[in-house]
């Protein structure tokens, strides 16, 4: 394994996106500092945080003089610069594709869907509410009939696609997007949760 320098993760703790970062660091075995970045407070659009990143979004990733900002990027580097089997990231150019799909659908029906639903409830972000929920549902109905078909999404390991839906969709219900009618996707999530390394993101009570 290529040897790591100062990795530091700016992060919040009830960020999903930032969950992913720090899900996939724990797989890996890679220890990390983490850096609170309060968003209540509005420490992301501060002149020292922009100067990471100028979206003002965690995470934000550190690896000595390098700074990687957006989750999936960062979880792309991780595996690419420090998981030599491939293991995340296969090599093979099929199922690498594979997996980039899902990173797609991470970026956008997952982030649509029950990350925003759960912005509203959690975080009373001023968002369409219904509208989420519905998207939910058909993202996770499409979910549910990959994940019956296999243990992960992408061939029978664990792959960046499973890291980077995990975190959302664990926490869902939190956004009143119950999870009780898809057995396939609670049963991948148990198998997530029981990899070695794997941490939890924190639970919130949904305001609802
Ligand atoms: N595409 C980005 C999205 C990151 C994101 O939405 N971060 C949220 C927290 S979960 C954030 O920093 N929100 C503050 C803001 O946008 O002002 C990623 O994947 O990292």
């Amino acid at each position: 394994m290529t040897e790591a320098q100062a990795l530091r993760l700016h992060r919040f703790s009830l960020s999903g996106h930032s969950h992913r970062a720090e899900l996939m660091l724990s797989l890996l075995g890679l220890s990390a500092e983490l850096v609170d970045v309060d968003l209540s407070k509005g420490e992301h659009k501060q002149p020292a945080f922009l100067a990471k990143n100028r979206f003002g979004q965690v995470p934000v990733l550190e690896d000595g003089r390098t700074t990687i900002s957006d989750s999936n990027a960062i979880i792309v580097y991780l595996a690419e610069r420090y998981d030599e089997n491939g293991r995340y990231w296969p090599r093979d150019p099929v199922r690498r594709a594979q997996v980039q799909r899902w990173l797609s659908v991470a970026a956008g029906q997952l982030a649509t869907g029950p990350a925003a639903a759960r912005r509203v409830r959690v975080f009373n972000a001023q968002l369409d509410h219904a509208s989420a929920v519905r998207q939910s549902h058909e993202l996770f109905s499409v979910l549910e009939k990959e994940l019956a078909a296999g243990p992960f999404l992408v061939g029978d390991t664990p792959t960046l696609a499973d890291v980077a839906l995990y975190t959302y969709t664990a926490h869902a219900p939190e956004g009143d997007v119950p999870l009780d009618s898809y057995s396939a996707i609670r049963g991948w999530l148990s198998r997530v949760e029981a990899l070695p390394g794997f941490v939890p993101m924190v639970r919130t009570p949904a305001r609802s």
